[in-house]
């Protein structure tokens, strides 16, 4: 078989992230390709579509800023776009960006080996396909690699058993006459309990560790919305990215708030905090409880914006027993993601619902019926599970992934999850990442950290190619002190505690630690900046 012919680079993914870097490498006049599982672009929005899938941030920001084509031909319908409007809208950029040329579709990467004479990488699909590249820029989703409930027998389930995030792609399902079991109440959770109690006979939600929840008050946006985005679109961005404005989204919020937030909650009395929470609650969505600038390091403001969120549950949960269930008594505010959804609370009202406290009495196994749960059977003739994700650094382990001396990046990130800048990782030569262990990505606007990281890559590359420099790699000394800082950022934060899929709780033998940059946009761009403008020490280049 002949070699594949040589990609300058080959990019990991048809999401957002993906997309943005293709289109950048492809400007700067390299050869690229992307890979793509699915057989349309959209990353996490292709798999996600359970009822209710549907953004938590704000789409006005949830949106590529880098292209003014883009930016001026597309509207948003919504305050949160649902999740068939955001593919859409990605189907529409990969168009008008002429990308899907240069996109392999259903093309699952399987393998990826180094090769250390050459300085390249050879890829392999799951169909037998194969390509070869110097340069690999991962996109391949901090939250896009499923996991299934840690629950015994799955297989002996003879119902009809989903995935949030592997949602069936060919017919819609109905749940109409149904008994029917979610477990998990997280973001995906969340937002489909409420559009499945509407259909089901009869739901039971598995309740084991409630969060604290937000309502979105999400509208329609109007006419007038647009006039005021349009005059204030570049100062929001630009304040976003100095982390001056929190990454949801504050878009409509009231001036006054915005500048709050940016002044510590010790500044204000107990009784003015609660002014704020109510006026901030009042504009609703992801970014509420962020009020303050010591939220994640004053105990006495988190305890107060934790409580505050708490005793919503009971104010619109009518049977006191429920509303107990659904408590998040043990989660302090930052040590889980905020769900924000629509009716949620208010679900649990309907006839047809129950929350069951499986952390009381857990679950113990699928039963070829239903579920086995305190010695008693519980059948459903559907069960949903939206059980959550391997996050971060789940979508590059699952596949073998070679570096140099044939260690696989599932081996390297057995103990830890360590990289340079979230960007590199020391023993795979260049491989670079958008969205990777060790970057802020998930602990703020992701399109606005993949933004940025596309375009560092992008300055990293065309500096590669002036100075013929075919092989960059991450020092282990600095991959180690980048680590070190990543985890000193969490250090007194509210983090410390947390027991979530921040730190790979959720994943049964994973690597315990933060996964992500927790020290904020602004400072993660301004220390990449500086390695960029002093010729990237701490990246060995050849
Ligand atoms: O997953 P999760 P997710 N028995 O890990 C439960 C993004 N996202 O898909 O907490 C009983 O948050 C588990 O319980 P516990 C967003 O960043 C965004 O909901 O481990 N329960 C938990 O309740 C989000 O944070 C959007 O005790 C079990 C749930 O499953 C991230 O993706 C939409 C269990 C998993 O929650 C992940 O969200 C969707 C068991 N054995 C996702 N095993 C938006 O933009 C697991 N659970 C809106």
């Amino acid at each position: 078989m002949n070699d594949p012919e040589m990609l300058d680079a080959l990019v990991l993914g048809g999401g957002f992230g993906g997309l943005h870097m293709l289109h950048e490498l492809r400007k700067n006049g390299f050869k690229a390709l992307a890979l793509e599982a699915g057989s349309d672009v959209g990353g996490a929005w292709y798999w996600n579509r359970y009822p209710g899938a549907r953004c938590d941030v704000e789409s006005l920001v949830y949106s590529y800023s880098f292209s003014p084509e883009v930016d001026a031909e597309w509207k948003w319908s919504e305050r949160y776009s649902a999740q068939p409007e955001i593919r859409a809208y990605l189907r529409f950029v990969s168009e008008r960006l002429d990308l899907r040329k240069d996109i392999r579709f259903n093309s699952r990467l399987v393998k990826a080996v180094f090769d250390d004479a050459g300085d390249f990488w050879t890829f392999e699909t799951e169909n037998g396909d194969t390509y070869r590249a110097r340069w690999f820029i991962s996109s391949a989703g901090p939250i896009s690699a499923p996991i299934w409930p840690d629950i015994p027998n799955r297989e002996s389930y003879k119902g009809r058993l989903y995935h949030s995030a592997l949602w069936p792609r060919d017919k819609e399902p109905d749940f109409t006459g149904l008994r029917v079991a979610v477990i998990g109440t997280g973001s995906s959770g969340t937002q489909l309990i409420p559009l499945v109690a509407e259909q089901a006979e009869h739901l039971s939600v598995m309740v084991r560790t409630p969060g604290l929840y937000m309502p979105a008050r999400n509208r329609p946006l109007t006419t007038d919305d647009y006039e005021r985005w349009e005059t204030r679109r570049d100062d929001v961005r630009q304040r976003m990215r100095s982390f001056e404005i929190v990454g949801s989204g504050d878009i409509f919020m009231e001036e006054e708030l915005i500048q709050i937030r940016n002044r510590p909650g010790a500044d204000f009395t107990p009784e003015e905090r609660r002014e704020i929470l109510d006026r901030r609650y009042a504009y609703g969505g992801a970014t509420v409880p962020r009020a303050f600038t010591d939220v994640a390091t004053n105990k006495e403001v988190n305890d107060q914006i934790s409580d505050y969120i708490r005793d919503q549950v009971g104010r619109i949960v009518k049977d006191p027993k429920t509303a107990a269930i659904l408590t998040p008594s043990e989660i302090a505010y930052g040590q889980k993601r905020v769900t924000v959804g629509t009716d949620y609370y208010e679900t649990f009202n309907r006839d047809n619902v129950e929350a069951i406290d499986v952390k009381a009495t857990p679950i113990e196994g699928f039963t070829e019926k239903g579920l086995m749960i305190g010695g008693k059977e519980y059948a459903f003739d559907a069960i949903i599970c939206a059980s959550g994700f391997d996050a971060l650094t789940g979508a590059l382990t699952v596949i073998d992934i070679r570096g140099k001396d044939g260690q696989a990046i599932k081996d390297v990130w057995a103990d830890n999850s360590d990289t340079y800048l979230g960007l590199g990782v020391a023993g795979f030569p260049n491989l670079l990442m958008i969205g990777g262990p060790g970057s802020p990505s998930v602990l703020v606007n992701v399109i606005v950290a993949n933004e940025f990281q596309v375009e560092w890559i992008s300055r990293l590359l065309d500096h590669a190619r002036e100075q013929g420099i075919t092989r960059i790699e991450a020092e282990p000394a600095a991959q180690e002190k980048w680590a070190e800082t990543v985890s000193e950022v969490i250090k007194g934060t509210v983090l410390e505690g947390s027991k979530s899929w921040y730190v790979g709780a959720n994943v049964p033998g994973k690597a315990q630690g933060i996964l992500a940059y927790a020290g904020g946009l602004a400072n993660y761009i301004r220390e990449c900046n500086d390695v960029a403008d002093a010729g990237y020490p701490g990246f060995r280049l050849e």
